[in-house]
């Protein structure tokens, strides 16, 4: 019975470990009116990662291959923050908001967007190689004129750019040029520090 228990144990512990983000994530979308255009990378992992060797990828109207690409500088994002990458051409107001400013992160809703680390995905936005026509939709929105905000739930990223893209299934949808949620994220996906009391208050029980 307590060798059962002390399993038990040991496989919740295994699973709170595996829930903690792995990689950068893509946490905001903004495809707003005229070249307000904006990403949001956000790191969930427990350590500060250095963004250098990522890039933002743009596959647009169904294109195959990258026709354009923005490569994050080689800054330090510590763990929970969240770097902001915009059109150079977007107005005064969401390029007040940027780390990065670069006229290469230029779309609309039918481009899909890829974050890459030394040209592997990590994850992605859009279907790679479909043009959907103006946009992806789904009951809550599109990809098209709106902000789109990464679930809480979401603990990893669609790094099969290649597949069926249902943006309900990962995102929530805010009007068109919101830009309130830009500079921070949240996630569901628990922590080091969650995982650490976790197991001290687990050790105590079963003492
Ligand atoms: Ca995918
Ligand atoms: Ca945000």
């Amino acid at each position: 019975m307590k060798s059962l228990t002390m399993l038990g144990l040991l496989l919740l512990l295994a699973g709170s470990a595996m829930a903690q983000v792995s990689d950068l994530l893509i946490s905001e979308y903004v495809e707003g009116s005229a070249d307000n255009q904006a990403i949001e990378i956000y790191n969930g992992t427990a350590d500060a990662v250095n963004l250098s060797g990522y890039a933002i990828d743009r596959y647009p109207n169904g294109a195959a291959g990258a026709a354009g690409s923005v490569a994050l500088p080689a800054v330090s994002l510590p763990s929970g923050g969240v770097f902001v990458v915009v059109n150079s051409l977007a107005g005064s107001t969401l390029l007040a908001l940027a780390d990065l400013a670069d006229a290469e992160l230029a779309f609309s809703g039918n481009d899909a967007l890829v974050l890459s680390y030394a040209g592997q995905p990590v994850d992605s936005i859009g279907r790679v190689g479909e043009d959907p026509g103006s946009y992806w939709g789904c009951n809550d929105g599109t990809t098209q004129n709106h902000t789109l905000i990464r679930l809480p739930s979401i603990c990893s990223g669609d790094a099969v750019i290649d597949d069926a893209f249902d943006p309900c299934l990962e995102w929530s949808f805010e009007a068109v040029d919101t830009f309130t949620y830009l500079g921070s994220h949240h996630d569901n996906c628990g922590s080091v520090a969650d995982e650490a009391t976790g197991w001290g208050a687990l050790k105590a029980t079963f003492r």
